[in-house]
């Protein structure tokens, strides 16, 4: 007679859609409950579902504070996919004894490409030419009539939130010349500085004297709109606003009416106030480029982002450190 030993293995959660393979890499280890079907849990579904779990694989649109948590008395992690965590509330997770991780690094490179290739659509006004020739209005070649751009090429950038990706996009805008101007909560070493040949202003300065403003920092409540009426009114007229860091940094509203007022060239938004639902008023406009939340969407950044998440839980499962805690000082070692 051969006794059978049942060994249950983990329960995880894993809340929004992954790539196949990784899933199942994860169901050899746990048992998983998975969200192929990629809808967004309510704050109920999910409190329900990390209730059952130890760990927990989450994106930006799972919100993880103290409601979430409180029926989840087993649980260790939640790792983020992603490198922002606005959506967690660090010190609820913390106090619930829960290690919260993200995914820093892998998508530098990603994000900060887009970020340039944002700028450069907007300023040379790349989408708003297409829909232009796609409407039949190009019957002709002209020097004056053909949609006109701004330059990039030996201008000045300025970039608002200088960690890594700023620091990844200010390298890019070296390779155009550009001068760059940066504004940070703090700043740079002088090393850093120099490597990106960069020049810490103030907020203003940076918005009075750069031709394209680029967003890259965190969403905190003190970060809610940094971009309102007041501070595009600092801006030249002829500058560019690229938005890839988070909806609510910038006032959309207020930027739908700069734009139609001429009061800025042009803006380019990966990141909405409210997304995935835009702003009836941007959409109106022609100056402006709008993108689908894509800064870190290549196939190998995404993936990339996935197993660091997984290398996060799978530490902290086994009682080791996660690569990328973001709540350390709890977890001392
Ligand atoms: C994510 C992002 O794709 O990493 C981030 O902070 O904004 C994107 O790379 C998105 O947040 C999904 O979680």
């Amino acid at each position: 007679m051969t006794t059978q030993i049942k060994t249950s293995k983990p329960k995880i959660l894993v809340a929004r859609a992954i790539f196949p393979e990784a899933l199942a890499k994860l169901e050899e280890s746990f048992e998983v409950r998975s969200n192929q079907e990629d809808q967004i849990f309510t704050p109920a579904e999910l409190k329900k579902e990390l209730s059952s779990v130890v760990g927990a694989l989450v994106t930006g649109s799972e919100r993880i504070d103290a409601e979430a948590l409180s029926e989840a008395p087993n649980l260790k992690i939640v790792a983020n996919i992603a490198v922002g965590y606005n959506n967690f509330d660090i010190p609820s997770i913390s106090a619930a004894g829960v290690m919260a991780t993200n995914t820093p690094d892998v998508l530098t490179d990603t994000t900060a490409d887009f970020g340039f290739a944002l700028l450069m659509a907007t300023a040379r006004r790349i989408t708003e030419s297409e829909h232009w020739l796609r409407a039949g209005k190009w019957d002709k070649w002209s020097i004056v009539s053909n949609p006109l751009g701004m330059d990039v090429h030996h201008t000045t950038i300025g970039i608002i939130g200088m960690g890594r990706i700023g620091q990844g996009i200010a390298k890019r805008a070296l390779g155009f010349e550009m001068k760059v101007i940066y504004h940070n909560r703090s700043r740079l070493s002088e090393a850093d500085e120099k490597a990106c040949k960069a020049t810490y202003v103030s907020k203003e300065d940076l918005l009075r004297n750069a031709d394209h403003v680029v967003l890259v920092l965190p969403y905190t409540a003190e970060n809610h709109h940094t971009i309102g009426a007041k501070e595009i009114d600092l801006m030249k007229p002829t500058a560019t606003l690229i938005n890839i860091a988070r909806g609510g940094i910038v006032d959309d509203l207020a930027l739908a009416e700069a734009l139609k007022a001429g009061k800025i060239f042009a803006a380019g938004l990966d990141v909405f106030e409210g997304e995935p639902k835009v702003n009836p008023e941007l959409l109106k406009l022609s100056n402006i480029v709008l993108a689908p939340h894509i800064a870190s969407s290549t196939e190998k950044t995404r993936r990339a982002m996935g197993d660091l998440a997984i290398q996060n839980l799978r530490a902290a499962l086994d009682n080791k450190r996660p690569p990328s805690l973001i709540n350390a000082e709890v977890f001392k070692e």
